[in-house]
Formats: structure tokens, sequence, C-alpha cells
């Protein structure tokens, strides 16, 4: 079985204005499929063909480098698209914002750190919320990494490779980070991995 591209789970143009229809366009059916696109080819008739995205991530981290970055980069990419929605960013449900004011003293110091993430991965990369240990963790990974490779569960993820935000945000990468998470988080989503990985 190989790998497919996933619709996006919402209309092209229903999260203006923080991110245009040409974004979309872009980000889901351009970069998104090339990483299926690559990957299939990549794992045609190796060790890795019909596994899932979370073992081959584990199985090929720091040995098979365009294995590793393109099946990394689909799980990436499936998750971003479900941490946004359309008029995200509301109320966070009550056990999860909970978990958030324990970890981090309160929601504003956690979104905080999540854009502070953001804005100091250097070059291509992503920023997270994960768990860890049973707790919850800021985190910023380079490339295609990913918290499944330092034994952590992702459970919101922000994508900050330029081609995330310079169709609309052109260089400014702190404001694209403070749209995402006062305007598009999907902290229903969140709430459902937080409690996955906790139980
Ligand atoms: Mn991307």
């Amino acid at each position: 079985m190989s790998y497919t591209l996933p619709d996006l789970p919402y209309a092209y143009d229903s999260l203006s204005p923080y991110f245009s229809k040409e974004t979309l366009e872009f980000h889901h059916d351009k970069h998104h499929l090339a990483y299926v696109n690559n990957a299939n080819n990549l794992v045609k008739g190796t060790e890795f063909e019909g596994k899932s995205l979370e073992d081959v991530i584990r199985a090929s981290f720091g040995k098979h480098p365009g294995v590793f970055n393109n099946v990394a980069q689909i799980y990436n990419h499936n998750e971003y698209w479900k941490s946004i929605k359309p008029h995200g960013g509301g109320k966070i449900p009550g056990e999860l914002e909970k978990a958030i004011v324990d970890a981090f003293g309160s929601v504003d110091k956690a979104k905080e750190e999540l854009v502070q993430a953001g804005v100091t991965q250097f070059g291509s990369g992503w920023a997270w919320l994960a768990v860890k240990d049973g707790k919850l963790i800021v985190t910023k990974t380079p490339n295609g990494e990913n918290p499944l490779v330092h034994g952590a569960k992702p459970i919101l993820t922000v994508d900050v490779w330029e081609h995330t935000y310079y169709i609309d945000y052109r260089n400014r990468r702190p404001d694209y980070l403070k749209a995402f998470v006062d305007h598009l988080v999907n902290w229903e989503y969140a709430a459902e991995l937080y409690a996955a990985a906790t139980k």
C-alpha cells in the first residue's frame, strides 16, 4: 500500500485572512504532494514499503535520510492540517487548558513559548506542543525531524518552513506564528491527542 495525500479537511479559502487560497493550494497540492510522491518512489522495493508512517519515521531516522525526510514530512503535514481550522484559536478544552497552565504557568505563556520556538528555529523546520514522559513540552525540530524520534508524542504541529507563510506574510515569520496561535489552532484536535498521549 502506498502513501496517499489526504484531502485538506476544510475549503481552500476558509482560513482567510490568515492563509490565502493560494497558500493552501501551493502548500497542500504541491509541497505536501511532492513528499508523498517522493516517499512512494523511495520506499518502493525496500524494507519500508507497506509500513506505517510512524514505523518508518522511527526506523529510518539517522539511517536513511531520503526516506526519513519525505516520510516524516508526510506525517508532519498530515498533522499540521489537522492542527489548524477555520475560526481556530478559541477556547481550549478544559483538561488540556489545565495541563497547559500546570506546565507553562498560563495559556499566554504557552503560546509565547510556542511562537518563540518557531521564531528561533533557524532555517526550515517545525515547532511543537508535545507530551514527553507524561509532561507537556514546547519543542522545535529542523527540516523534517519531529518529536516521535525523541520519545515524545506531538499534540500540536506548527510548520515554519518558508513555503508555509511566504505568500501571505513574506519574511514575517513572527506575524504568521502570532496568527497561528490566536486564530488558527484547532485546540479540540490537540486535546484529543493530549488525551490519547496521557491515558
Ligand atoms: Mn510545509
